[in-house]
């Protein structure tokens, strides 16, 4: 009738954001276009950060190193089709890694898609992200916002940690409610993963294990860094007394420069421990699947597995002490168990570990210090070791073959979470999103040392860390190719070698043309100069560091993993 009041609307362009909102998230990884650049945009005068790419995969990219660092589903927001399938990468890598993400993509009209009938940007995407994470949904009423909201955070960070996908028929956004009934439907997620603690026999058998150790380790992976249970860690770490081996971004959980840690002495770690803590790592490829010549003598092993996956344990070798739960909960049991039972520090073998990595140390240490021209990895990552450790505030973002591995052992790293690369599957391109989260997300400094190749995958988006004034330094190492940059072409013809790129490309201009810092650099001391004056003015920038064609090694340290042709003659 005339006397009601007007009706107040709102929209699932509104619904959706104030859904987000409500739980916390506050920032938007997002490509622009049909049907979702009004959401962006809306977002964006709603209070969100939306930080806008120019190309899906490394917006997803960003969103999962976000969830990575804040323990939160990174967002991700692409168009249909083409768009989708580009975030779609990133969300299987989210997935891959454990990392809690949320790509929400746009999708066309169902009723068109389904009859097949050729609409705009056409793809029954539903369908096509089921395989790449833990869970897909789709909303097709308005009033269902702030259920699949809720639903979508639960599922990426709830258990195991993964990537979760929200589709968005366009036309959704447009649906009207009244504005308090909107309200109500929304759902502010409680405890979105909660604390699990194992149960006291798996602990009591945990213990009775440790009890037989003679020479224990604790391998630490970025399941626990993500955990952020840094303490505990670090208690369950000096209390045991066990030397402990982190892997590639549990660098820094504990300072690498900690007495106890045995990263330059991993083969005797490895070869030579007979119970062995793994503390949110898989067995996977990465350690060797836990068996062969690495793991030594074979059943010389007993393994003690702290996971929040159950069916993690006897993935790949049997699991003597399963703990499922979380890492913090898990070492917390441990640690209060451990007291009055005798578990001693294993000096000896703690001497044994140590001696090893000083051997190893001090035998990088000398290889560190040339000035040669043009550089090796060696010395342009003796200068990059340097600047961290002097700021160990920088987050170190790094991928590569050569660029990857060598940075790995010769960088320290002091902080968690201050390390981010390839991950799992080992992935090239990770790079500039990486950074651009790790500085969204904490508004820290960011040094990204990156292979030439690797860079390539993503370069493009230097231009949104000029746009947003991050501050971040990338450094490329530039040696003129994937792995070497002095391959032939087995062919012998004029085309150049397949893992060759032009020599002497200059990467550093790239960065200028979007208004960064473009420097090239030939020296040691200028790559050090260049990047403290980078880290100190906050300035994009971008160094083009000049390392020999000749100094990598084919596939860095994993060559071990390409197929040979016994047949082929080149
Ligand atoms: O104990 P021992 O004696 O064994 O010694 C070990 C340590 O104790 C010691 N160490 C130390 N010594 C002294 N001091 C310190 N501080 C220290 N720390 C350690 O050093 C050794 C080695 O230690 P480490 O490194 O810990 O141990 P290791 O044996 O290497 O560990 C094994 C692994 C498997 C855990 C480790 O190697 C690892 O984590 N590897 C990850 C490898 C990886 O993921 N690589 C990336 C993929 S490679 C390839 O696939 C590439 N592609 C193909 C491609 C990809 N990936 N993606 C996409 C989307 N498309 C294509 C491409 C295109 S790489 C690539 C580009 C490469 O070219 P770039 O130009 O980018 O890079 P450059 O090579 O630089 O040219
Ligand atoms: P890395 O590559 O560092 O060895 P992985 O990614 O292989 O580490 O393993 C991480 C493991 O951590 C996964 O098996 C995952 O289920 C587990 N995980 C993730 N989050 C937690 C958590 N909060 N508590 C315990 N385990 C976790
Ligand atoms: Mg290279």
């Amino acid at each position: 009738t005339g006397e009601d009041a007007p009706l107040e609307l709102t929209d699932g362009f509104h619904l959706l954001i104030d859904a987000l909102k409500l739980n916390d998230i506050n920032t938007i990884y997002n490509v622009p276009g049909i049907p979702i650049t009004d959401l962006g945009r809306y977002a964006q005068a709603q209070g969100m950060r939306v930080i806008s790419f120019r190309h899906e995969q490394h917006a997803g990219y960003a969103a999962s190193v976000a969830g990575f660092l804040t323990k939160k589903p990174g967002v991700c927001m692409t168009v249909s089709a083409p768009g989708f399938m580009n975030g779609l990468t990133a969300l299987a890598n989210a997935t891959t890694n454990c990392w809690p993400m949320i790509l929400i993509s746009g999708s066309s009209e169902r009723e068109i898609v389904d009859l097949a009938q050729g609409d705009y940007e056409e793809m029954d995407q539903l369908a096509m992200a089921r395989p790449f994470c833990k869970a897909a949904y789709r909303l097709t009423y308005a009033e269902d916002i702030g259920i699949a909201v809720a639903r979508a955070i639960r599922s990426a960070v709830s258990g195991r940690p993964g990537g979760v996908y929200l589709d968005i028929p366009g036309a959704m956004l447009g649906q009207t409610m009244d504005a308090a009934k909107g309200a109500q439907s929304l759902v502010k997620v409680i405890d979105p993963a909660p604390r699990q603690t194992p149960a006291p026999g798996a602990i009591a058998r945990a213990i009775s294990v440790m009890k037989e150790a003679r020479r224990p380790l604790i391998v630490i992976g970025k399941g626990a860094a993500y955990d952020q249970s840094d303490d505990v860690v670090r208690e369950l770490v000096e209390k045991s007394g066990y030397p402990f081996l982190p892997m590639s971004m549990a660098k820094g959980l504990l300072p690498d420069t900690h007495p106890q840690c045995a990263a330059a002495a991993r083969s005797l770690a490895l070869k030579d421990s007979d119970v062995v803590i793994m503390l949110g790592a898989r067995i996977n490829w990465l350690l060797s699947h836990g068996k062969g010549k690495q793991w030594g003598e074979p059943g010389g092993k007993k393994f003690i597995q702290i996971d929040i996956d159950a069916e993690e344990m006897d993935s790949n070798v049997e699991i003597a002490a399963p703990l499922v739960g979380d890492v913090g909960s898990c070492a917390r049991a441990l640690i209060d168990a451990m007291e009055n039972e005798g578990i001693a520090p294993p000096e000896a073998w703690l001497d044994q570990v140590h001696s090893k990595a000083t051997v190893n140390m001090e035998k990088m240490a000398s290889r560190l210090q040339n000035n040669s021209n043009p550089m090796d990895y060696h010395s342009a990552l003796g200068v990059l070791k340097q600047v961290i450790n002097e700021q160990p505030d920088t987050i170190l973002v790094n991928e590569g073959a050569n660029t990857l591995d060598l940075a790995r052992s010769i960088i320290n790293v002091h902080k968690p979470r201050h390390r981010i690369d390839v991950g799992t599957w080992g992935v090239m391109g990770i790079g500039m999103g990486a950074a651009i989260a790790a500085s969204i997300e904490t508004g820290k400094r960011v040094l990204a040392v990156e292979g030439d190749s690797a860079f390539g995958f993503c370069g493009m988006e230097v231009e949104t860390i000029c746009r947003y004034k991050l501050p971040i330094c990338v450094v490329v190492f530039n040696n003129n190719g994937i792995y070497r940059g002095d391959g032939e072409n087995w062919g012998g013809g004029d085309d150049p070698a397949t893992t060759s790129f032009v020599p002497d490309s200059r990467y550093d201009m790239m960065m200028e043309a979007f208004g960064g810092v473009g420097v090239w650099v030939k020296t040691p001391d200028a790559l050090r100069q260049a990047v403290n004056a980078a880290l100190a003015s906050g300035k994009p920038t971008l160094v083009n560091a000049a390392i020999d064609p000749a100094a990598g090694k084919e596939s860095g340290n994993i060559g071990n993993l390409n197929p040979q042709s016994v047949v082929a003659q080149a």
